[in-house]
């Protein structure tokens, strides 16, 4: 079956089962093309909760597509592949951040949206990289002691960025993101002196000082969107070039690193789509217990976020 008739199929039983299919930015070019709506996770939660189609399919990684359960739990919520996590999520275990929140009751957990709905439960709130710096800015003010994970390194970037901010981090990553270095940037600047170099927070802080930007996936699209330079060294998953040479076809994208590929994320293929859509499998569940109080954080981080 060519790509052609797979779209075509696949647009006829999205109108007969009313779905719409979210892709997260780092998916591959071909599951974006057909995507009703392409964003980070934040954007494509609330796009779940919003829409009143009977079926979503979550073309992203498993925290994602939970999170869009979270936030529409009377909605089927599928995800093609159900093996796609995600390397920083599986980086706190349910049962070692329920130890932290008994031994420090008064922190105020600050929780990074790539991790599980179990871990979810233990948090106050609930962050992603448009709107971390803003949030984490907002609890620094009650003076309470805090935790940030499971991403260490933008917990270090915002500490950096303010004096007044003070977290206990955990001690999880991004593999691609924070594998980067200085060296790899100044190497790529040298290659293409005319380029700006943009950056992701997942990266590690040698990396992100040394950009002229740093901001979520969808911050780094609208930069090089309004931005008057040409050319830029993108230090994120090289998904996100496909959206921006869409908006900038006039303009040169250079990715930092050939590393920059999440194999979590490419797991999922058009066939996976397609076979998903078509057989209504895969579907999210999220034991009520679980989701009533992880819910609570990721509302949090909506009321904050407004
Ligand atoms: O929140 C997201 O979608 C992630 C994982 C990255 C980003 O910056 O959009
Ligand atoms: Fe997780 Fe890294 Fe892939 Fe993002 S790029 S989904 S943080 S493994």
């Amino acid at each position: 079956m060519t790509t052609q008739e797979m779209y075509e199929q696949i647009n006829k039983w999205k109108k007969e089962k009313n779905a719409i299919i979210l892709a997260h930015y780092y998916q591959r070019p071909e599951i974006q093309d057909i995507a009703d709506y392409v964003g980070d996770s934040l954007a494509l939660s609330q796009m779940a909760s919003k829409t009143d189609a009977d079926i979503i399919v979550f073309c992203g990684v498993h925290f994602m597509a939970e999170t869009a359960k979270l936030l529409s739990p009377q909605k089927k919520v599928l995800l093609p592949v159900m093996e796609a996590g995600c390397v920083m999520a599986n980086m706190m275990r349910e049962e070692d951040i329920k130890k932290y929140r008994e031994e420090h009751p008064d922190t105020i957990i600050l929780m990074y949206v790539n991790s599980t709905a179990r871990c979810k439960q233990y948090a106050d709130v609930c962050v992603t990289s448009s709107n971390g710096l803003k949030i984490i800015d907002h609890y620094a003010k009650l003076g309470k002691p805090m935790l940030y994970g499971p991403d260490r390194n933008l917990g270090k970037y915002a500490m950096q960025k303010s004096k007044d901010i003070k977290l206990d981090l955990w001690p999880g990553f991004c593999g691609i993101h924070n594998g980067r270095t200085k060296e790899e940037v100044l190497k790529a600047k040298a290659e293409h002196p005319n380029a700006e170099f943009i950056a992701h927070p997942e990266c590690k802080l040698e990396v992100l000082e040394e950009a002229a930007f740093v901001g979520s996936t969808k911050g780094l699209i609208e930069y090089v969107t309004k931005s008057e330079c040409k050319e830029f060294i993108v230090g994120t998953e090289c998904g996100v070039i496909h959206e921006m040479e869409k908006r900038c076809p006039d303009k040169k994208f250079y990715l930092l690193s050939n590393m920059f590929n999440c194999f979590e994320m490419k797991l999922t293929h058009l066939e996976d789509l397609y076979n998903c859509l078509r057989d209504e499998t895969n579907e999210i569940e999220i034991p009520e217990d679980i989701a009533v109080r992880a819910r609570k954080c990721v509302d949090k981080m909506l009321e904050l976020s407004k």
